[in-house]
Formats: structure tokens, C-alpha cells, sequence
């Protein structure tokens, strides 16, 4: 066990704006295939009028994705599609959403159009290693990085859910990760972690990592947990809608007691209260504290 490092209760992004921890960030696939929502939003307008639906319900940030990272068998893109479906909905949301914006890409390219488009956060799922622009785009931008584990490529990760031990191997594989991007110039206060549940991962694999999350998290960076609605959610839940609203509902409640600074999330309402629920138990929020 580690020892614990202290983790800061909020990240101040480069254009001074503040996210307070634990945070709710909607997801918004803009993509044909994502397992869950995949073509609901891929029309702009739809897709800007979700964000904006999911800001009204209270979520913290926005994380905008034009490559589908499904599990089972999820294509690649090439960059020009991606761009042609991200590009259209930063444009749009620059101007109208008021919280930050994650673009969620393996790619410098798509980075860097998002960033200049306002975007204030990349969120890699490789963690900086596909691209090796991504760091130097980091850097020079001063934006927050999400380091995500994984292993293998986006149609084939799951055949490489083999580990001894999946804790440590995950919590050295992050920590490597975030010395080579503070390496590289990121902003070290700007870099967050996550398990990447599902990537590379059985039900096991997520159950045991989302036990471990007070591991993670003493590496002191905030720690991004990505339940929702995954597969080992709908085996463990129960595959129905509702089944999959509480699973991912318990999943996000205990990772926030466990030190989860962001939920990354489908259906922002009802994160919002799970997060606020779980932070007032877990004495996270500063007025319900029992001896304030
Ligand atoms: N999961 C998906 C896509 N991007 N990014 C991060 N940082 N963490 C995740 O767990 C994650 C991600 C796949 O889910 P989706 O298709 O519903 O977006």
C-alpha cells in the first residue's frame, strides 16, 4: 500500500476556469457505432443540444468523441472522419456551453482542432503513447490530460486482459505515464488518471480495480472512473435500461467514496445527484461536513 498523497479538490484549467471535485463529465459520442448512444448525436445540432441538455443537468464538463471505442470490435476512423464529426460540434459548443471541454481522441490532429476550437482538456484513452505529437500538443498548450490504461488496439483490447496482478500493474502503468507527460512539459497539476474500465479488462479486472480506487488515487492525481453503462455493468446490473442506470449509479457512488475525482457518464441528471449523494456521505462536500 502506498503511501497517500494528497489530491487536489479541484483542477484549474489553463484559461483559469475551475472544475470542483468529484466532478460529472457527459459524454457526447459523435459517432455512428458507440455502444451506447452511438448515432443518437451524430447529426451537430442533436449532438450540441444534448451537451447543452447535460450541462442544464448539472455535469461539469463535456467530453466530445468522434472514434467509437466500443469493446467488441470497435473500427478505426481515419483522422479526416473523426475530424469531420468533431469539428462541426466544437464549433457550435464553443460559442454556447459554458463548462470545459474534453475532446476524447487518440489523435494530435483532432486535438489540436478542438483545443483551437476552446476545448480545455485532452482525454487520450492511450495515454499519450499513440500519437507522439499528443504530448508535445499538451505541453505547448498547457491543457489537462486524461491518461487512460489500456492495452492493445481499439478492436482487439480485450484479448489482452491477461495480468498477475491488474492493481499493480495498472497503478505503475499510470504512474509511468504521468512521469513521461510531466516529462514532456505537461502541467503536472493538469494530469488525471484512469483504470480504463472495460479496456483491456474482464468484470473481474474493473471489480478489482474499482476496489483498489484509494491505490490510484495515492498516486495524487485526480482519478477518472468510466462505469457507465459498460458491459461489465449490464453482466453484473442487469442488461435492461434501468438495470444499467443503477449499476452504473452504485459503480459511480462507491468510486466517489473511494477518492474518484470525475465520473465519466451517459446520463448527466442522474450522476449529478449520485455524485452530490456520495460526496456528502463520503464528507467530500465542505457544507455537510459533521463538524462544520
Ligand atoms: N470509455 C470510453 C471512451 N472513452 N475515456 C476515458 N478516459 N475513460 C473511459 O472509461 C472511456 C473513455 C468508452 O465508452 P463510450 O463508448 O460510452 O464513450
Amino acid at each position: 500500500m502506498r503511501k497517500r498523497a494528497s489530491q487536489s479538490p479541484y483542477l484549474k484549467l489553463y484559461d483559469g476556469r475551475v472544475i470542483k471535485f468529484p466532478a460529472v463529465m457527459g459524454v457526447l459520442n459523435v459517432t455512428p457505432d458507440s455502444f451506447s448512444d452511438g448515432g443518437r448525436y451524430l447529426e451537430a445540432d442533436r449532438a450540441v443540444e444534448h451537451a447543452l441538455a447535460m450541462e442544464a443537468a448539472g455535469a461539469d464538463l463535456i467530453d466530445v468523441g468522434g472514434e467509437s471505442s466500443r469493446p467488441a470490435g470497435a473500427s478505426e476512423v481515419p483522422v479526416e472522419v473523426e475530424l469531420a464529426r468533431v469539428r462541426p460540434v466544437l464549433a457550435r459548443l464553443s460559442k454556447r456551453l459554458g463548462v470545459p471541454i474534453s475532446i476524447d481522441t487518440r489523435r494530435a490532429e483532432v486535438a489540436r482542432v478542438a483545443l483551437e476550437s476552446g476545448a480545455a482538456i485532452i482525454n487520450d484513452i492511450t495515454a499519450l503513447e499513440h500519437d507522439c505529437e499528443m504530448a508535445p500538443l499538451a505541453a505547448r498548450t498547457k491543457c489537462a490530460v486524461v491518461l487512460m490504461h489500456m492495452r492493445g488496439g481499439l478492436a482487439n483490447h480485450i484479448e489482452f486482459a491477461r495480468y498477475r496482478d491488474v492493481v499493480r500493474e495498472v497503478v505503475e502503468y499510470l504512474e509511468a505515464r504521468a512521469r513521461f507527460a510531466a516529462g514532456a512539459g505537461v502541467v503536472r497539476s493538469r494530469i488525471i488518471v484512469d483504470p480504463g474500465l472495460g479496456f483491456a479488462k474482464t468484470a473481474q479486472h474493473n471489480l478489482k480495480l474499482l476496489a483498489a480506487l484509494p491505490d490510484l488515487c495515492a498516486l495524487g492525481y485526480p482519478v477518472l472512473v468510466g462505469a457507465s453503462r459498460k458491459s461489465f455493468v449490464a453482466r453484473i446490473a442487469g442488461a435492461g435500461e434501468r438495470e444499467l442506470e443503477f449499476g452504473t449509479a452504485a459503480a459511480n457512488a462507491l468510486a466517489v467514496a473511494a477518492g474518484a475525482s470525475i465520473v465519466r457518464v451517459h446520463d448527466a441528471g442522474a450522476a449529478v445527484a449520485v455524485v452530490r449523494m456520495a460526496a456528502a456521505m463520503a464528507g467530500r462536500d465542505r457544507r455537510f461536513r459533521r463538524n462544520a
